[in-house]
């Protein structure tokens, strides 16, 4: 028999059709909140019971005891909180008790939830318990920190739709659907095999050989929902994957895609990961080197220790009732031509290897990738989706303060570009920007990221599709730039120009006179004056125009572009 779920029943929200009819007329009537891109995710595993034995977003107790001791209040194993986090708006607009409706983006309606509990998070504690630390290097904690509401609401949910897929659907099974698969086949002990990467001949070797060690059937359950900004985009990855199976015996192992939002939380995340291959009807699950690992710290140093995930899914092996299959990394050894474990390469033999971030570094440069690293479909795959890059889109973001120079320079840079003649170009000038898409905002520290954020989603877009953004507003705030500079990344480069010029030569040049209003107090919150801006620490272009002329310094970028490879001056 196949393992049972955790907490003992698979814990399915959704209501039979009669009740969902009456709930979407009842929704009709309720206070509504429209999904974020994260809550989808974690609604899908709360109502298809992914997330068993959780009966909706966490209350405050639960919410506590997890942070605290990787518990529910009724001391349930559970290691990561599952929260429905909303404004404060729309938390004060509520009674006790009250029932709202949670909206998919594209406007249906897929539960409604009774709210028992309203509260504010701690959330640099929730940090610091759940990810071990409250460093923003962390992209969870970033999250957590700039892109989560400040009001969590806690209660149970009465499911009426799933969130809707329009890709890959025959790769897209609930846990039921797998239960029900892997009994029909026969399948009573199922390896499952975590990833949020494409896959390369080593990853094939190693769930190859965990499968055959533990006897087992094998689910190649890879991530679908949110991974770490800058992965590779699921809909390359699948592309990807739906060729490696081929390389694998076909009566003994399943494709299966999981729309998870992962946290990047390392060892607890390992354990939220074995749960949720349990709830899917797996009975053993592989835990590699760095499980669900966010990277270095802001020290430069990793977060986790390389077995971390693997030691905590170890300690709670018995109460997980799902079987470890730790795995070590597999490397190849040239003389043996052959994958093995780090541990067992013989002494003085060559080792190769080609880390992700390597990967990603050869498909950006459009360079070679051996036939031992990767099976040449695959490869084929991977560069239709990362053209080199003097055929990539890519933003030119300047900032710096008001008067310091920035769209003098961006107006060099654009004309060059233009010259250059090989994408078209989209200037997002500051003032440009709030004339035709921000003329309702202020400078408020809200309304300047709403501004940033616009740009940036316009920029992103532009970029994916090949073209050339040059942005210059203010941009003030390190978070948002970075935010902005997630986004374009997706889909091509990003390219982040400093104007630093000091605060006394913008004052004393002072083109529109702002200054001299500001100083007068006729302007509220000028940057620089009574407002604050935040030196860019990671530009990849820093420019002082109390040195250089314009056209000097948009040379200096022009040639960076060049020397980066977005642009051939030849
Ligand atoms: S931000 O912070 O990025 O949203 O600002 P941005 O959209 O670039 O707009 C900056 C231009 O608006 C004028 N302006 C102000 N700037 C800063 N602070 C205050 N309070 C303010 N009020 C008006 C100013 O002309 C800026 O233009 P630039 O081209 O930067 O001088």
């Amino acid at each position: 028999d196949l393992t049972p779920p955790h907490g003992g029943t698979l814990k399915e929200l959704l209501v039979d059709s009669d009740r969902a009819a009456a709930l979407r007329e009842e929704a009709r009537d309720l206070p509504s909140w429209d999904l974020t891109e994260r809550q989808v995710c974690d609604i899908e595993l709360l109502l298809n019971g992914g997330f068993s034995p959780l009966d909706g977003f966490l209350r405050e107790a639960d919410y506590n005891a997890v942070c605290a001791d990787m518990r529910l209040a009724d001391g349930t194993l559970w290691p990561i909180p599952i929260n429905l986090d909303v404004t404060e708006e729309f938390a004060g607009s509520l009674k006790a008790g009250a029932r709202i409706a949670l909206r998919h983006p594209e406007g249906m309606v897929l539960a409604i939830m009774t709210v028992e509990d309203s509260y504010r998070p701690d959330v640099r504690k929730q940090a610091e318990q759940v990810y071990g630390a409250a460093d923003e290097a962390h992209p969870e904690v970033f999250r957590l920190f700039h892109q989560t509401n400040p009001v969590y609401l806690g209660g149970p949910l009465e499911g009426i739709e799933l969130p809707p897929h329009h890709t890959f659907k025959h790769l897209r099974h609930t846990p039921r659907e797998l239960r029900e698969w892997f009994a029909k086949m026969g399948w009573n002990n199922v390896v499952a095999f975590q990833t949020r990467n494409p896959m390369h001949r080593a990853h094939v070797e190693l769930a190859k050989r965990a499968s055959q060690k533990g006897e087992a059937n094998l689910l190649i359950h890879p991530v679908v929902g949110m991974t770490k900004p800058g992965d590779v985009d699921y809909f390359v990855r699948v592309r990807c994957y739906q060729e490696v199976v081929k390389h694998f015996p076909e009566q003994t192992t399943q494709l299966s895609l999981l729309p998870l939002a992962m946290r990047m939380g390392g060892p607890r995340e390992a354990v939220w990961h074995a749960i949720i291959r349990k709830n899917h009807g797996c009975t053993r699950f592989i835990v590699g080197r760095d499980h669900a690992g966010p990277g270095k710290n802001s020290a430069g140093e990793d977060f986790y220790g390389p077995y971390d995930a693997q030691e905590l899914v170890r300690k709670y092996q018995d109460e997980l009732g799902i079987v470890m299959q730790p795995f070590e990394e597999m490397v190849y050894v040239e003389d043996m031509a052959q994958y093995v474990p780090r541990s067992e390469v013989p002494e003085d033999a060559r080792v190769l290897n080609i880390s992700g971030t390597e990967l990603r570094r050869r498909l950006k440069e459009g360079l070679e990738l051996p036939d031992w690293f990767s099976y040449p479909e695959v490869i084929t795959k991977l560069r239709q989706a990362f053209p080199p890059k003097r055929q990539q889109g890519f933003t030119v973001f300047f900032t710096g303060l008001s008067g310091s120079g920035k769209s003098t320079i961006a107006n060099v840079v654009m004309a060059k570009l233009m010259e250059h003649g090989t994408r078209p170009v989209t200037m997002l000038d500051g003032d440009l920007v709030r004339k035709h898409l921000s003329s309702e905002l202020g400078f408020s520290k809200e309304h300047r990221e709403i501004n940033i954020r616009r740009i940036g989603f316009v920029a992103s877009e532009i970029t994916k599709n090949g073209g050339v953004a040059i942005c210059a507003p203010i941009a003030p705030y390190r978070a948002t730039r970075r935010e902005v500079r997630e986004m374009v990344s997706q889909g091509g480069g990003f390219i982040e120009v400093y104007v630093a010029t000091p605060l006394e030569v913008c004052e004393e040049r002072d083109r529109k006179g702002l200054y001299a209003k500001a100083r007068a107090g006729q302007i509220k919150q000028f940057t620089g004056i009574d407002d604050p801006y935040e030196e860019p620490e990671n530009a990849e272009v820093v420019v002082d125009t109390s040195r250089y002329s314009a056209d000097e310094l948009a040379q200096q970028v022009i040639l960076h572009l060049e020397k980066q490879g977005y642009i051939d001056l030849d």
